[in-house]
């Protein structure tokens, strides 16, 4: 993978495309070189602020205390948060000495290697084999990327084999349900959705709760529950949403058997709180980080990362773009060699 990247590291970055077409990639799914492309091209922005100020650094010279405290900084400001930044520069400090590093050149690759370690935990294949349907509730605020996510993750699970249902769940935009409704008829989904008057409001869980039924007739294997964006302050929508998910638990025991929070790359720190406070209302068990090809701050997965050693988050999938094929499984180390030249 490394070589790779290598060779294509010498052109130009808004040349790079990715290497299939998009009517094959219409059709069966992309090989890994691919998607490693993309994720290439999506990161761009954060190798070009986090990796250039990096490459800067690692110039060559004295590893010395001006240099760990320049990183630092370069680190804090690229959202990896303070307590991951910590914790790498430990780890960088230990490599250091164990290996009797002497010249920064070398810290490049001790640091990608530390990044990788500590992204490597959250690095969870979502199974969707256990149950069948295999019931998938997304949430997250307004505008993170939950209901295109969905109709890439549809696409993902399409291509390899897998039956798709989608619930149209965000019954608080009528735009939100016409998005998944023509996004369904064009990639051939059924989409379960609220009859009658757009405008009238439904109920959430009914939504979700005839889509499970649905599904569980019709032998689908994977649904997928989109929701409406809410805020966590909005403690009336927190509580509905968690009466969506025990709705969901009457149509099919055990079901959702996955919450995906879906966050966006670009709000920084606050993906944290986001994440706290949903996990509280709903027990979410994956992530899905979206825009990563938005942002000059890759470093947020780190942040994630750093702030859960303990029990560290399932990264399920990350976004790293607008189109259909451009959200893929995480892999912290084709990430962290995607983030640097
Ligand atoms: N660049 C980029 N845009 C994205 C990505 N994911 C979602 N978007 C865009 O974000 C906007 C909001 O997405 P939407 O799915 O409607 O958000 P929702 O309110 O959470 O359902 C849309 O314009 C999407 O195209 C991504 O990974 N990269
Ligand atoms: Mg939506």
């Amino acid at each position: 993978m490394f070589s790779f990247f290598k060779s294509k590291k010498d052109s130009a970055e808004s040349n790079e495309k990715p290497i299939t077409t998009e009517i094959e990639t219409e059709n069966k799914p992309e090989d890994s070189s691919s998607f490693a492309s993309r994720l290439k091209q999506g990161l761009a922005r954060t190798r070009q602020n986090l990796g250039k100020q990096l490459s800067g650094l690692f110039g060559g010279g004295k590893i010395d205390e001006e240099l760990y405290e320049e990183l630092e900084t370069i680190l804090l400001t690229a959202d990896v948060g303070v307590n991951a930044t910590q914790q790498l520069l430990e780890n960088l400090r230990k490599q250091v000495k164990r290996d009797a590093l002497t010249d920064s050149t070398q810290l490049k690759q001790a640091l990608m290697e530390a990044l990788i370690s500590m992204l490597q935990p959250l690095e969870k294949t979502l199974d969707t084999t256990a149950h069948k349907p295999f019931v998938i509730m997304i949430a997250g605020v307004n505008g993170v990327g939950k209901t295109t996510s969905i109709g890439k993750l549809a696409k993902f699970f399409q291509l390899q084999g897998k039956s798709v249902l989608l619930a149209a769940g965000d019954t608080f935009r009528a735009a939100a349900r016409e998005q998944l409704m023509v996004w369904g008829e064009r990639n051939n989904i059924t989409v379960i959705a609220p009859d009658g008057d757009a405008d009238k409001k439904s109920d959430p869980a009914a939504v979700i709760f005839d889509a499970v039924n649905s599904a569980q007739a019709r032998g689908i294997d994977i649904v997928l529950a989109d929701t409406a964006g809410r805020l966590t302050t909005q403690l009336h929508l927190m509580e509905e949403i968690k009466k969506v998910k025990r709705v969901i638990g009457k149509a099919m025991p055990d079901a959702p058997h996955e919450v995906l929070l879906v966050l966006d790359a670009n709000t920084g720190q606050n993906a944290i709180t986001q994440m706290k406070a949903f996990d509280e209302a709903l027990g979410v068990t994956g992530l899905i980080l979206t825009k990563l090809d938005g942002t000059a701050k890759g470093g947020i997965v780190v942040a994630i990362a750093g702030q859960y050693t303990e029990n560290p988050p399932a990264l399920r999938f990350i976004g790293v773009g607008e189109g259909l094929h451009d959200l893929r499984p995480f892999n912290a180390r084709d990430f962290v060699e995607a983030m640097f030249d």
